[in-house]
């Protein structure tokens, strides 16, 4: 069974602002959730956990806030994003898809023998993907040093890494965090998709990050706290100016699974994939039109 297409692409609503832009936003991170989940149970793999919880993340940075184009992706001056837990890479593909920056007819392959589309985001084979990540830790450093470069080369471009929150166990980051920290980097944000759990546990069980804003901010970071399934704050956070020289750190509260019932802060979902009556379940729950989709 090919994996069904469910998506149509939207344009950016860039005429939009406050509630209507974050109604859009919303819908538009429903289908995508509709065609990511469709995508992981045809498939037979991926991530659906820690998708949900980064779906509205991804949305509202590639519908409202990114300042790049689908046909300027070697743009000097474009903002790059950094998917570093690149585990979720089916939610990426998808979100790139319904922004045109990726064709919709391609996600059929997912995770599929020979795709450009595989578990883990590759630069090569998409072209707004801005670095190869997988292996957790690597998407701030790579950060750091894109947001060095732009000062050095004088361009206005941003930069804005999403990472887990188990992610963060990963030394690396704070190796990167005090780097930010001592350049003065402004024009770097980092956006913690805070859904309290890794792979098989809660972070806080196993190596925990509280207090979470206070050890940023003695990093000398910004520290913001969101509501990650808000697109109305999460727009007014992430387009927002950096207040004064600092890196900006965003913990965008969330829910793996989220709002999927059986699915939601179940650590048991963070690569399970459903069966036929769970399918059902989550894309009923989703609103969607249950009968065009094959389960
Ligand atoms: C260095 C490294 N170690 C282990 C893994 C395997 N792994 C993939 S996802 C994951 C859990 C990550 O948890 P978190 O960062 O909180 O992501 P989320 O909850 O958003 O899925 C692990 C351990 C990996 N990809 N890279
Ligand atoms: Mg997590």
């Amino acid at each position: 069974m090919p994996i069904p297409i469910t998506l149509a692409p939207v344009a950016r609503p860039v005429a939009l602002d406050g509630v209507e832009l974050a109604a859009s936003l919303s819908e538009t991170a429903r289908q995508i959730r509709i065609q990511d989940l469709t995508m992981v149970r045809h498939a037979g793999a991926g991530h659906i956990g820690g998708d949900f919880s980064a779906i509205d993340i991804l949305t509202v940075l590639h519908g409202a806030v990114l300042d790049i184009a689908p046909d300027q992706a070697d743009d000097p001056d474009r903002d790059r994003f950094i998917l570093s837990k690149g585990h979720v890479a089916g939610a990426y593909y998808a979100t790139l898809a319904a922004y045109g920056f990726l064709p919709v007819a391609q996600l059929a392959t997912f995770l599929q023998p020979g795709t450009a589309l595989g578990g883990h985001p590759d630069r090569q084979a998409v072209p707004a993907v801005e670095a190869n990540t997988g292996p957790l830790g690597h998407g701030l450093p790579i950060g750091v040093g894109l947001a060095i470069a732009a000062r050095l080369t004088e361009r206005p471009y941003r930069v804005f890494v999403l990472v887990g929150d188990g992610e963060l166990q990963e030394g690396s980051n704070w190796e990167a965090m005090i780097t930010a920290a001592h350049h003065r980097l402004s024009n770097l944000t980092v956006i913690v998709d805070r859904n309290r759990l890794q792979q098989g546990a809660r972070v806080e069980d196993t190596s925990g990050l509280e207090p979470l804003a206070d050890k940023a901010t003695a990093f000398g970071w910004q520290a913001i706290t969101v509501d990650g399934h808000d697109h109305g704050q999460l727009v007014e956070v992430l387009s927002g100016p950096p207040m004064d020289g600092r890196p900006r750190f965003v913990i965008a509260e969330t829910h793996k699974g989220h709002p999927i019932s059986y699915m939601s802060d179940n650590v048991a979902w963070h690569h399970k994939v459903p069966d036929s009556d769970e399918f059902a379940t989550a894309l009923d729950e989703l609103g969607a039109q249950v009968e065009r989709i094959p389960t």
